[in-house]
């Protein structure tokens, strides 16, 4: 590529970069861009506080399935986790200390909402639109807007006229008491294991809708101890080794997804024997029973929720849902389950990353379209068609196995790759050859064949058509090595004409 001179003006109505979003994505983004000098930024966060879905997801029990050592940034480690799986308020809390430790605060503004964004060729910049009307120019944005935060309420006839409380699990009424209260519980994912249990004791009668049994094995969850917090505090290097230790047993967990083998009949072996140890009644544990292969879908870690499950106000309902009227879930036995409350814990719009707004790229091509059958990306990060637009999170870029933080720091070493290489060259942008997506996401599909993923059962991973366009197919080192490397040739490096208007 041919470097330019800089003899542009700085144009203080641009944001070198603008991040949308300052969740895991945005502030990671952030703080690695400060520490190597990239200091030209603004963050736009839709909300009033930094933190995303963990400053969203305030059901009872919300917490982590992964380890809270790799549940946390690698370069801004917490000796002092309280619990092996850390809860909802302490990762929200450790966001809002990297916000402010690294002193994001002042760069972001909050409660601004993108509306729309729009690629100027003349220019090579991005035309931002936010909800308030305001508009700002950017010579790249990166996408750091999180994978599940739009909830998926599902189409039951009738759910309009239920006259009690309605909540999902990701929009949660702290204000509403569901003391006392019958309470049904739609959706036995990952979310719905967690709230069962929370709110079990405290509700008169729960029914849990289940559509498809889950297989769950034990978290092993438990309080970390003020002793082994300070050796974390004193010796670096121990935390660093537990949590690579963590990472290779997780990374060994891979094979066991990608293959039907013997580990995946050895899992599920251990899964039925851990369910046949916490419910001794027969009846319940065949409604419990998966009926899929493991890891078709997420297998989920709880030490609650079987035992929960057991007790006597709790009923597990597996006929389907017909309707629901003003006081109850009526199921395709004829049954009137009459609740108080519902809660949705029927998780997140699918695809993932999606087009959050209406994007234009070149030539005003449009992302919901260019994505209608399945959202595609370069390594999740780029976009053909869409020049220094930057994925945090995006297509395939999902862990079936690990910590999504560990995806999440590959992303963000290749997009400081892309921006240093946009900083060498102003006036230039750079737009993804078509060819270069279209192979590297063929490679991808062809790699799930034959894998658990896509062994038939339905998981919001697929789409409709059956392309799994939310999870990386294979390790995740594989992830790192491949978003190592960043190579400009596979870019059309264009000189835009015009300065910004
Ligand atoms: O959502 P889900 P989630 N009638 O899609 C059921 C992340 N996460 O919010 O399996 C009846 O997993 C649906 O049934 P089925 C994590 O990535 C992370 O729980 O489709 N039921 C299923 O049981 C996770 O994968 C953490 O047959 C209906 C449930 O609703 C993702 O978020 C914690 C239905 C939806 O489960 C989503 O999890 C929580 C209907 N019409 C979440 N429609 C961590 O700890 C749907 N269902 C990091």
């Amino acid at each position: 590529m041919t470097e330019h001179k800089n003899n542009t003006k700085r144009n203080d109505s641009i944001d070198e970069v603008a991040i949308i979003g300052a969740g895991f994505g945005g502030l990671g983004v952030a703080i690695r861009m400060q520490q190597q000098g990239l200091n030209d930024f603004a963050i736009y966060e839709r909300a009033g506080d930094v933190g995303g879905v963990w400053r969203d997801n305030v059901y009872p029990g919300a917490a982590c399935d992964v380890p809270s050592h790799l549940y946390s940034f690698s370069f801004e480690p917490k000796p002092d986790w309280g619990r092996t799986f850390g809860p909802q308020q302490e990762i929200y809390r450790y966001l809002r200390h990297c916000a402010d430790k690294y002193k994001l605060r002042e760069k972001i503004k909050f409660n601004t909402s993108l509306s729309d964004m729009t690629f100027c060729e003349a220019s090579g910049t991005w035309k931002l639109t936010f909800a308030d009307g305001n508009k700002r120019r950017a010579r790249s944005v990166v996408m750091a807007i999180g994978a599940l935060n739009v909830p998926q309420y599902p189409e039951i006839k009738g759910v309009d006229s239920f006259g009690g409380k309605v909540m999902h699990t990701a929009e949660w009424d702290r204000e509403y008491s569901l003391d006392g209260k019958r309470v049904a519980v739609i959706g036995t994912g990952a979310s719905a294991i967690q709230v069962i249990p929370s709110i079990q004791s405290v509700v008169s009668d729960l029914h849990v809708f289940q559509r498809t049994p889950p297989w769950v094995m034990p978290k092993s969850d438990k309080p970390v101890t003020p002793a082994r917090q300070r050796l974390y505090r004193r010796w670096p290097i121990v935390q660093r080794m537990v949590r690579n230790l963590q990472y290779l047993f997780m990374e060994s967990l891979v094979p066991a997804f990608m293959w039907d083998s013997f580990l995946t009949r050895f899992g599920e072996a251990m899964g039925r024997r851990y369910l046949g140890k916490v419910i001794s009644d027969p009846v319940l544990r065949e409604k419990l029973s998966p009926n899929y292969a493991m890891g078709c879908k997420r297998v989920l870690l709880s030490d609650d929720y079987y035992p929960a499950l057991a007790k006597r106000n709790v009923n597990v309902c597996v006929e389907g849902i017909d309707k629901i009227d003003e006081t109850a879930i009526c199921t395709s036995d004829g049954k009137r389950h009459e609740v108080d409350a519902i809660v949705f814990a029927t998780g997140f719009k699918v695809p993932v990353s999606g087009a959050p707004v209406p994007i234009r790229g070149v030539g005003g091509r449009l992302l919901e379209k260019d994505w209608a059958i399945g959202s595609e990306a370069y390594k999740g990060v780029a976009v053909s068609g869409y020049p220094n637009m930057l994925y945090v999170m995006g297509p395939n870029t999902g862990p079936g196995n690990t910590s999504v933080i560990f995806y999440i720091e590959s992303q963000i070493n290749y997009i400081l790759k892309y921006l240093k290489t946009l900083r060498r060259n102003q006036n230039t942008y750079l737009d993804l050859k078509p060819m270069v997506q279209r192979e590297f996401n063929a490679d991808i599909q062809e790699r799930f064949k034959g894998t658990t993923w896509t062994s038939g059962c339905n998981s919001w991973y697929l789409t409709k058509d059956g392309k799994n366009t939310t999870l990386w197919p294979s390790f995740s080192w594989q992830y790192r090595l491949t978003t190592r490397h960043f190579s400009v040739s596979e870019y059309e490096c264009i000189t835009a004409s015009s300065e910004v208007a």
